[in-house]
């Protein structure tokens, strides 16, 4: 058995799930925050046999799309009457960061 953890954009998430849902994995869906924008995105567990990761990878793929995000940098600290003019940084997020894990045991009562 393995725990197939993808973190993915927001706007993805529902389609991923509904994709999943479609080819019969159960899937669910936790609202969490990316530590480097600070912005909400999803991360989606997924329990399943070894056999079948594959193939949820390739649907987690066709699924989920790198984006581009610009990040406005913190201010340095300024000397008193210097201008400080922001310059937004360029970072592209997803498609999906995704880690598969071995499950020890997993039981449904
Ligand atoms: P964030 O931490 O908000 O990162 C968003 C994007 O910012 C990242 O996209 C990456 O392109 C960039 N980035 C992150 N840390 C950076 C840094 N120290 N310097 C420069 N750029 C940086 P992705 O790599 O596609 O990651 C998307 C989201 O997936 C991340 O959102 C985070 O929530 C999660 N993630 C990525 N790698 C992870 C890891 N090793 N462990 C846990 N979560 C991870």
């Amino acid at each position: 058995m393995k725990l197939i953890i993808s973190i993915v954009h927001s706007d993805d998430a529902d389609t991923l799930v509904r994709a999943l849902q479609q080819k019969g994995y159960r899937s669910t869906r936790i609202s969490t925050t990316g530590g480097f924008l600070r912005e909400g995105n999803a991360t989606i567990l997924i329990g399943t046999e070894a056999e079948k990761v594959d193939e949820i990878l390739g649907i987690i793929q066709e699924n989920c799309h790198a984006r581009t995000q610009f990040v406005s940098p913190l201010p340095p600290v300024a000397e008193a009457g210097e201008l400080y003019i922001p310059r937004p940084v360029e970072v592209q997020v997803g498609g999906a960061i995704v880690f598969v894990l071995d499950v020890e045991r997993a039981e449904r009562y």
